[in-house]
């Protein structure tokens, strides 16, 4: 029973903190041409799921994403940007 018990709070331990928090990034943000362009990106980021809030500033071409890590994570963002023509790479 004790061995279950530590199984169970090993598990679980993880997604409780994963709940917890969202988690913030930074893209740079290519190919951004115009003001209508920060509307396309925000759009794509805002499709992935786990995706939060997305702020894309076009004069400074980056984008900033609020996601739930349980649920999407930087390799997901920056898919979705170069997909939709705009290859991002996160900022460190
Ligand atoms: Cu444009």
């Amino acid at each position: 029973m004790r061995l279950l018990a530590k199984i169970l709070a090993l598990g679980l331990l993880p997604m409780a903190s994963a709940f917890a928090a969202s988690q913030s990034t930074v893209l740079d943000v290519k190919n951004m041409t115009c003001s209508l362009c920060e509307v396309t990106v925000k759009k794509a980021l805002q499709k992935v799921p786990g995706v939060e809030d997305a702020k894309v500033d076009y004069d400074h071409k980056t984008a900033t994403v609020q996601f739930d890590p349980a649920k999407a994570d930087t390799a997901a963002l920056v898919k979705a940007t170069t997909d939709a023509g705009y290859p991002s790479t996160p900022r460190r």
